[in-house]
């Protein structure tokens, strides 16, 4: 397996308007969740991926279940929870450059996962293992889910890839917040931080210093996510660079741009790109996400990518 990634998806309601929620009238069903971005996104450019979760035994689960498997993602580690529902989430437009998102997901049958609940083997056979700072936000039992996967990948040589994706909504406080992403963070080998992230775990420093700072924790290799600017990178091999970003006419909607991003980073890595060639992709990824309505919907398929990278000049007819 080239990748394993792990955590919660939701059903997710898209208005079918702009404006506040209050007065949305209709609705599309998507299906988003971080990791499972990911992991659609690398199927999407060949590559195998595997997403465990545990789902709720309803409509919403069956459909999650059958559209992810669709994209060719190997989901035959995700269970169903005859107690506990699958989580729903709704986007909100609310005007230009104001996207918000308000979760029903606590008590979620994700947020039952658990250390005796996880399979070695589905890890154990892994390059990458993909986790992010959702998933030890669901629940005390999830925190060890995650300990026991860590665990797994570090006794099989994976490598442990962490997106910190903050979400306060999930946390008692900022402080139980910043602690574990901060544990999470140094315990994988690389970390894809967005600049708001840095600031939320170090204070306020310049771009150049977070990456030190993370360094300081442990990580070898630091990305850090600069939005439209496009990312620093920096490990061993790489001395810190800047990558540009991709301009992006207009934002439709920029939710899942950084799981785009993991998955083009995961996806040059897989393929023996430099590290330097493998962000680039990431940032390309990340922008033509942020260019169509719901999470993984924009995520390219190769010859997408290769279109957009070279300015959208190859297999438009
Ligand atoms: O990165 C996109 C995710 O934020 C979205 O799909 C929902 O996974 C989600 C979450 O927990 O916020």
């Amino acid at each position: 397996m080239d990748v394993v990634t792990i955590g919660e998806t939701m059903a997710l309601f898209t208005p079918n308007e702009e404006g506040m929620l209050r007065h949305a009238h209709s609705f599309s069903m998507k299906f988003g969740g971080a990791e499972s971005n990911v992991a659609i996104g690398l199927s999407r450019l060949g590559h195998r991926s595997r997403w465990i979760s545990r789902l709720g035994e309803d409509e919403f689960g069956d459909a999650m279940q059958s559209f992810i498997r669709g994209e060719g993602v190997d989901v035959s580690y995700v269970t169903r929870d005859q107690t506990a529902p699958t989580g729903v989430f709704f986007k909100e437009f609310r005007r230009l450059n104001d996207t918000r998102v308000y979760y029903y997901r606590k008590d979620s049958a994700a947020s039952k996962m658990s250390a005796e609940w996880l399979q070695d083997d589905s890890v154990s056979d892994a390059e990458y293992l993909h986790i992010t700072g959702i998933t030890p936000g669901l629940s005390v039992s999830c925190r060890e889910m995650l300990e026991k996967a860590i665990s797994i990948a570090k006794g099989n040589g994976t490598k442990i890839v962490f997106d910190p994706n903050l979400r306060l909504k999930i946390w008692k406080d900022e402080e139980e917040a910043r602690y574990f992403l901060k544990k999470y963070a140094s315990e994988s080998d690389i970390v894809l931080p967005g600049i708001s992230e840095a600031e939320f775990l170090f204070g306020a420093c310049s771009p150049e210093e977070y990456v030190e700072k993370f360094h300081a924790l442990g990580i070898e290799t630091v990305i850090m996510k600069l939005g439209k600017e496009g990312a620093l990178v920096s490990s061993q091999s790489v001395p810190l660079t800047k990558i540009p970003g991709f301009p992006v006419e207009r934002v439709v909607d920029p939710v899942g741009a950084g799981d785009a991003f993991a998955a083009g980073v995961l996806s040059g890595l897989l393929d023996g790109l430099p590290l330097d060639e493998a962000v680039l992709r990431g940032n390309a990824m990340g922008a033509m996400v942020t260019m169509v309505n719901g999470d993984a919907e924009g995520l390219p398929n190769r010859s997408d990518l290769a279109s957009f990278i070279n300015g959208g000049l190859d297999d438009v007819t």
